[in-house]
């Protein structure tokens, strides 16, 4: 081991190991975000300050459909340049606002939202838009309750939701597309220096609004490179602002809370703007506005009385300040250094209307297949085959589930991805069988840099056929430094590479080109460092003036460029099979859309406790960005957590989408099974937990992949009007199933408060203790929280259907007996839904599927409650974002018939009001016990009354009513 990870040390340039916060800009490094936020200061400074942009209203041309209007925009500064202007309203009311250069010296980049969008949006059939001298809008939505507002002079868009402003475009003047210029005119128009600010205004108005210098508008340095800037300054600034909301989410992926803190202003938390500009951070902060992994630029706005959103296409590096000027407002500014202006305008007016109104957008998360939710086993890096067999028997005798073994960097021979290294893995493929063998999966590592060497196929299959990126000027392949050594990257903008790439993935062989024949059609992939990382390139990634096909700067489209290795190595993985299974593909880098391709990770965190708290939240922001497959390193990527801190961890992953222990090279070993006792019974039971938990995960999966509606929900998305829960991001709710968790992340903690939204009942899932929330602000509660106890309640008014069958793989669960756990609300009531189908193929689109839906009902004199089962899937045949019916719906069908047999073996009813008389399924007295508890008849402070029907003899996929008479 010591070995391997010394050599691994050596293979890794020296820089790798240096990096630290001095080797990614801050605003001030970075000349375009100095240039926009000069200009807002100026702007807050001045009293006059108006913007230049204006709309020609004589150009003004609506559509025949009305839905749309184009119009030419001017600046009063550059008379000479033209802007065009193209406003459109979408079927669902988003609002599409895009600004670009036209007939310029060079084309802006615009093809961003072309990666991010799943598909174009149908656009309103609803929509007339009025002209008037000074503007033009529109009214629309079902009580006309919604209208945009396109001022001329100057230009501004303004979203109004029942006359109140939601979303405001320049509101504060600060929007500026930086025309293409030549190089020596702008030189000769320099104007003079002077030093106060009002006279800058007037004389020289340019200077005042693009400042008096051409700050690093034609090369910029830092550290110890130059970034020649052929195109010159091309930068868009544009100020967002949330007159009535107080509250700001999303734009992931940063280190921080949930609730946005400010970056602007006299109060500002943070000195720099949140950064979106894809990194590999080398031990990144807990509590920062660093640019990470991935950046999805989607924006919430929230209050008590409506959420909106915005979703900017733009793909190269973007700073975003956020400032308070009030409370109750929030007022934004996004400065990106290319592209145009491409923004969605999501009206709300809820979480759920954004979340669907986004997913329209840029697509649903895929719905993955259902051995992907359960637990992954990874460490940098299982060493041989035999060490991976040897990991796999320890799971399995220490009677621990896991479904997933992972191989890091060390599988390949000298970093060739896919080569293995035939010294230590002899036998891949017998290897991948013997995981295979309880219907495990293996996962590989795929990086995006290939070693530059004539014997590694996939390189100089690449080479050849053009589909590298090149270094700038566009004559030779860009050469970098990665774990391969000297090392070239894909570039899959390149349509050459997309067929191509997908048939590396190919277990057989083929004629014209290499294939992986020494993997399986259940090896997943995994994609790290796409960043791109490049260990001797700027700020550890890509030279920005490198090029892509069609001539485009990496500059132009670096935060899309990790999302299309998983994009197309996703695809290569369907075309393994036919019919297609459903793939994996873990992602590291990630964008708007990233969402449809697999499951990403908040790569290299720390083993500390600020890391495991933040690791919380990032994972519920990335819920809020679309991409709800999320979780991060169980145990954290560096260091050697203490039992306590990996136990909490793993209390963490239980409740994260994507759950993967993983660990660096570097650290000792810490697979589950080697820890002591108390601490190993612990793991296994929380393993356990998550196994019995499979089908809430996968049914709230399910509804993601339909709705939009992410599996993981902060107290705001759940309890939209209650104000005390709007900051709220250690506790959530998984998905609609009324699970509430909270998990521990402090150490030394045996209790903790849990935040209860409303005036309802919520049983501890563990011992069954009522505890009752209030109508008005909510209330907290002192819950236990040792370390053997996660935090987890049941909402009153749910049923929780789970499986409680010890196995050693999730697919040995598949015929296994359900519990229903009802947790009556106060009323007497609860529902739950259970979605099941094969876990692996697409057959659930053409209808192969179990969707029930579970109630219990208690009639007016609260003597009978009647538990039932009924087809939801009959019912709902359109629920669908994009209406993807269940059309061809049928409740006797395949899949369903495979699990007629699967019964529902217990049923757990909490909350009765007294002790039942008879107990029913089809008029057969059932067996039945129940412990009357101690809560009083509100249900509260006390243990809940428990009910347990032992085997009631139904079918989970059939309909059924058990009757409980008191
Ligand atoms: O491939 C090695 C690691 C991997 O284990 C980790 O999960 C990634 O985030 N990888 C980064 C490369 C470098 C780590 C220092």
């Amino acid at each position: 081991m010591r070995l391997l990870s010394s050599l691994v040390l050596l293979i890794a340039a020296p820089a790798a190991l240096a990096v630290k916060s001095q080797d990614f800009k801050t605003c001030s490094q970075s000349a375009f975000c100095r240039r926009g936020r000069a200009l807002a200061d100026r702007a807050e400074l001045s009293t006059s300050w108006v913007s230049p942009y204006s709309v020609t209203p004589s150009s003004i041309s609506i559509s025949p459909q009305q839905a749309s209007f184009t119009a030419a925009v001017k600046s009063s500064l550059y008379p000479d340049i033209n802007f065009g202007l193209d406003v459109r309203v979408h079927k669902d009311g988003v609002v599409r606002v895009r600004m670009d250069e036209v007939g310029g010296l060079r084309k802006r980049y615009d093809e961003a939202a072309s990666w991010a969008l799943v598909a174009e949006p149908d656009i309103s059939q609803d929509i007339k838009w009025t002209v008037s001298a000074s503007d033009v809008r529109a009214v629309y939505g079902d009580r006309k309750e919604i209208e945009v507002v396109v001022s001329f002079e100057p230009l501004k868009v303004a979203l109004y939701r029942d006359g109140i402003e939601q979303v405001v475009l320049n509101g504060r003047g600060l929007l500026h597309m930086e025309h293409f210029r030549a190089k020596a005119a702008v030189a000769e128009d320099a104007p003079p220096a002077a030093d106060d600010a009002q006279v800058v205004m007037q004389t020289n108005p340019r200077a005042w609004f693009e400042g008096e210098e051409e700050d690093g508008y034609w090369e910029e340095k830092f550290n110890t490179w130059t970034d020649s800037k052929p195109k010159g300054p091309e930068s868009l600034s544009v100020d967002i602002t949330f007159p009535n909301h107080g509250h700001v989410y999303g734009i992931p992926q940063h280190a921080t809370r949930l609730s946005l803190p400010t970056t602007r202003g006299a109060d500002a938390h943070y000195s720099d703007p949140y950064r979106l500009y894809n990194a590999d951070v080398f031990e990144y902060l807990a509590d920062s506005p660093m640019s990470l992994y991935g950046s999805i630029p989607v924006m919430h706005a929230h209050s008590a009385q409506s959420t909106v959103a915005v979703f900017h296409a733009v793909a190269s590096d973007t700073w975003i300040d956020v400032a308070r000027p009030a409370p109750g407002a929030t007022e934004t500014h996004w400065v990106s250094e290319s592209g145009i202006l491409d923004l969605f305008i999501m009206p709300g007016p809820t979480p759920d209307a954004v979340f669907g109104q986004y997913a329209r957008l840029t697509g649903t998360p895929a719905l993955p297949a259902q051995w992907a939710l359960a637990y992954h086993q990874c460490r940098w890096n299982y060493i041989s085959s035999d060490d991976v067999r040897d990991v796999q028997r320890r799971f399995d005798e220490a009677d621990m589930p896991v479904d997933v073994f992972w191989l890091d960097i060390e599988y390949a021979e000298e970093h060739k991805y896919f080569i293995w290294d035939k010294k230590t893995f002899p036998d891949p493929v017998d290897m991948t069988h013997d995981v295979e063998a309880i219907g495990r999966k293996m996962v590989v590592i795929v990086d995006p840099h290939l070693k530059r060497a004539d014997n590694y196929p996939v390189y100089k299959e690449a080479r050849d056929r053009g589909v590298l990126v090149k270094s700038s000027g566009g004559e030779n392949d860009f050469e970098g430094w990665c774990w391969s050594g000297s090392s070239a990257w894909m570039d899959f903008f390149n349509p050459g590479s997309w067929e191509w790439w997908k048939t590396l993935f190919q277990t057989q062989p083929r004629g014209d080109g290499w294939t992986w024949t020494e993997s399986t059609v259940d090896t997943y992939i995994w994609n790290d460092m796409n960043e791109p990382s490049i260990f001797n390139g700027p700020e550890i990634s890509m030279p920005r003036d490198s090029i892509h096909y069609g001539g485009w700067e990496h500059r132009d489209l670096h935060n899309i460029n990790g999302m299309l290795l998983p994009n197309l190595t996703s695809q290569g993985l369907m075309a393994r099979t036919n019919p297609p299974k459903r793939p994996f593909v873990l992602t590291r880098s990630f964008y708007a859309g990233s969402q449809r391709f697999g499951a990403m990770w908040t790569g290299d965190n720390l083993g500390t406790w600020e890391h495991m708290a933040v690791g919380v939240r990032m994972v519920l922001v990335n819920n809020i960005g679309g991409f709800s497959f999320a979780g991060s390193d169980v145990g954290g990527f560096f260091g050697n957590p203490d039992p306590e801190m990996l136990v909490r961890w793993y209390g963490v992953g239980v409740f994260s989408p994507f759950f993967r222990a993983h660990a660096h090279i570097d650290t000792k070993r810490r697979e589950p099974y080697l820890l002591d006792e108390p601490y190993k019974s612990i793991v296994r039971s929380m393993l356990r937990l998550r196994y019995s938990m499979l089908p809430v995960w996968y049914t709230a999966f399910r509804e993601a992949s339909v709705t939009g509606v992410p599996v993981l929900r902060p107290h705001y998305v759940a309890f939209p009007r209650d104000e005390a829960g709007f900051a709220l991001d250690d506790q959530y709710f998984l998905g609609s199933s009324g699970l509430l968790v909270k998990p521990v992340t402090e150490k030394g903690v045996t209790e903790t408060a849990v935040y209860l939204a409303d005036d309802e009942v919520y049983y501890d899932y563990f011992t069954h203790h009522a505890y009752r929330g209030a109508s008005a602000g909510g209330k907290y509660v002192t819950v236990p929280a040792g370390l053997e106890e996660i935090p987890l309640f049941v909402r009153g008014g749910s049923i929780v259907p789970t499986r409680e069958r010890p196995r050693r793989s999730s697919p040995l669960m598949k015929y296994d007996p359900f519990t229903l756990r009802v947790a009556l609300s106060t009323g007497g009531t609860a529902r739950g839904e259970l979605y099941l189908d094969d876990g692996e193929t697409f057959a659930h689109e053409e209808g192969q599927l179990v969707w029930r839906e579970f109630s219990a009902r208690t009639d007016g004199s609260a003597r009978v409650v009647r538990i039932g089962s009924r087809d939801l899937a009959a019912r709902k045949p359109a629920e669908a974002v994009d209406g993807v019916a269940l059309a061809q719906y049928d409740g006797a069908n395949v899949y369903a018939r495979t699990i007629a047999d699967v019964r529902v073996e217990r049923v757990v009813v909490l909350g009765l009001a007294a002790r039942p008389t008879s107990v029913r399924a089809g008029g057969d007295e059932l067996q039945w016990e129940y412990s009357s508890g101690t809560a009083a008849d509100d249900k509260t402070q006390g243990t809940a009354s428990v009910l347990v029907i032992k085997d009631p003899g139904v079918g989970v996929a059939a309909d059924w009513e058990i009757v409980v008479e008191a």
